[in-house]
Order: structure tokens, then sequence, then C-alpha cells
């Protein structure tokens, strides 16, 4: 059997793969004694398909993933899952936070992941969920002393359609922003963050959020390019988007770079709307300059780095507005990371109406 890889024994590693390779992805992790610790389907339970979906759900729970839950996305082509596996000792608990909402978390000495799906109603406020939930996730990881956000994913439907007042988004930027106010989370330490809109006719519309808490703070880091989304001008929303553009956090001789979803942006502006291959371009534009911004400020032996290497390749995700997009884009984005194993298209909204195309990464590096 190969040694495995600095990050598979280390850290938590995230792959992404097709669900018909899942159950036996699983049955090999048993063999390595390493623990599958998280599962996200990217695809809807649809009417229809039940029984098939039902057949693997109870070839599943025999495999013991700790986490598993839909992400109210759709996959672009074959159907997507996302398994994150980690070594070492993990427990898994639960909290219930409401009468349906359960925080679903495992956790080791230094991490704790944790997944919370909030059942939305037509009239569902997103300001008042997004700011009752985040405060309670916020509580609950300080209890767990994991009270640092190192990496959140925010999937909720309908994302661009107004809510009560304003824009989904924007409604949910302020309960988020309310949230981290009234706790101790200041704009420094803002987690890096993706959020954008799942489909809006799933069977039961959920806000899903996805988060990962590290005992010691992460480093933090904005794009020289890009102004601070949380110093966005308040056109965008009356209270700015509270997440940094990247999050770097050790763990023995590994550091990892959570890159959030990245898009089309230069200063606060958008560019190239109507334009996907030249959003596109921008976007590995800012990739890179964050990259290399990351490298110059913390790199302390391998450099961040989108090739191969000991601690692993790139692993990247991308969300297309328009999944037609996803044959033009392909070939730029091979071209982008030809190393990396692992890449996810997803058919999710961005949050900002013009823009049709965000990517997130997550990189490894070795350091002594
Ligand atoms: C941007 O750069 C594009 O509100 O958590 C990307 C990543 C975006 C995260 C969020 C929004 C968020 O502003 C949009």
């Amino acid at each position: 059997m190969f040694e495995p890889l600095i990050s598979e024994k280390e850290a938590i590693s995230i792959k992404y793969l097709p669900q018909s390779q899942i159950l036996l992805a699983l049955s090999d992790l048993r063999e390595q004694n390493r623990v599958p610790l998280l599962l996200v389907n990217h695809f809807q339970q649809k009417k229809g398909t039940y029984k098939q979906d039902s057949e693997y759900t109870r070839k599943l729970g025999a495999n013991d993933v700790f986490i598993q839950l839909q992400s109210g996305l759709d996959s672009i082509g074959e159907q997507q899952c996302e398994l994150w596996i980690g070594s070492g000792q993990w427990q898994y608990g639960h909290k219930e936070l409401d009468v349906d909402v359960d925080l679903s978390f495992c956790s080791n000495e230094n991490t704790l992941i944790g997944s919370v799906s909030i059942p939305l109603e037509e009239n569902s406020s997103l300001q008042n969920l997004s700011q009752l939930y985040y405060k309670q996730i916020i509580d609950f990881i300080s209890e767990q002393s994991k009270q640092h956000l190192l990496r959140m994913w925010n999937y909720f439907p309908d994302i661009n359609q107004s809510g009560h007042v304003l824009e989904r988004y924007q409604e949910f930027c302020i309960g988020r922003h309310n949230a981290f106010a009234s706790g101790a989370t200041k704009e420094f330490d803002y987690p890096a963050a993706s959020a954008v809109g799942s489909a809006s006719q799933a069977l039961s519309p959920k806000m899903v959020i996805i988060f990962i808490a590290t005992h010691e703070s992460g480093l933090f880091l904005e794009n020289p390019d890009q102004i601070s989304a949380y110093q966005y001008p308040s056109h965008y929303s009356p209270k700015s988007p509270s997440f940094a553009r990247a999050s770097i956090y050790h763990t023995g001789k590994l550091q990892q770079l959570h890159i959030s979803g990245t898009a089309s942006i230069v200063g606060h502006e958008s560019k190239f709307h109507g334009d996907i291959i030249n959003q596109t371009h921008q976007t590995i534009k800012n990739l890179k300059r964050l990259i290399k911004h990351g490298n110059e400020e913390c790199a302390q032996n391998e450099q961040f780095s989108l090739m191969s290497s000991s601690a692993g390749a790139p692993i990247i995700k991308v969300y297309l507005r328009n999944p037609a997009d996803k044959e033009i884009v392909a070939p730029i984005i091979q071209a982008f990371t030809p190393d990396t194993q692992y890449i996810c298209y997803l058919q999710a909204d961005v949050c900002r109406q013009e823009l049709d195309i965000e990517i997130e990464m997550l990189l490894n590096s070795q350091r002594e």
C-alpha cells in the first residue's frame, strides 16, 4: 500500500467523489484506519428516486460516517459527494438547537467540524435565522473550546430573490453580522467562507451551514487586489459580508490554506457582467494573487502550490449559475490546476446577481 500523504495523516482531507464511488471509498478507509467524518451529498432527494436513494442510505448507514447531509445544491453532470476524512481519535455528538434542528458535530483535540440544516418556510426571515443559528454555533464552539471559526459554508435557496425587505442574501448578511457583533469575533478573525444559493425547487428547502472551528486561531488573509468583504460599500448590503478571503491552519507538519468562494470582483466591483470566460479568468487571477499573498505572509518551508506535492494536490470546487457553462470553463480551470485530482462542479447562484461563477479551493503544504 502507498504511504498516506501528510495531509491524510495530519489533518482533515477532503475528496470530491461521484456517488458511485462512495461505498468503495469508505471500505478502503476502514482498512487504513482512517475516519470518515462528514459526507455531503450534492444532489437532491427527488420524487421517484426514493428507492435508489434509500438503498444507498441503508448501505451508508452501515459504514458509520459521523455526519451526513444534503447540501441542497445539484451537481453538474454525475452526482457528486464530498467526503471529509480524518485520522486518529474523533468523537461524534449532536446538540438539539431547536425542535427540528440539530447541530451535528465531530471533534478531536484541536478541531471541531459541524453542520446545521435549518428547514425554511415560505416566509422565513433569513436575517432572523442566520442571526439565531450563527449565535448558537458561536456559543456552542466556545463551550467546546474550539472557539475560532476557520471556514464556513452557507447554502440556501433563492439567494437573489427578495426576502422580507431586502434581497435574501443581504438579510442573511445582516443576521450573520449581528451574531458576530454580539460575540467575541472581530473583523480580523472572520472565517473564510462561501455563500451561494441552492436549488429553489427542493422538496424541503433548507439553510445549510457547515463549519470548521479550531482551538487555536487560524491566520486570516485578505486579497490585496480586492477590498475586504467586510469593508464593501453599504450598497452591496447594509451590513457587509462577514468573511475573510482565506484562512490558514497548521496541524503537525501540515499547513492548510482554505480559500473562500472567489468571484470576478476587483476592488469591490463585479467585472465582466455576462461574460463567463472573462469572469473565469478574473476569478483565477484573484485566486493566484491570494495564494501568492499567502505564501509571502506565512509559508514557512514549502509554499502553497497549484502543483501536487508530498502534502497533496489542491482541491477545487466550482459553483456555476448556468450548468451549460461547465463546458466553457472546464478547460480553463483544467489549465489552471492541471494536478488536481478532485474537482467538483455544482449548480449554484452566486450571491451577486450579475456574477455567474465562484470558485473555492483547499491547498496543503508541508512545514518542518
Ligand atoms: C465576494 O467575493 C463574492 O457572504 O460568505 C464569496 C464568499 C462571496 C463568501 C459570503 C460571499 C461570501 O464578495 C461573494
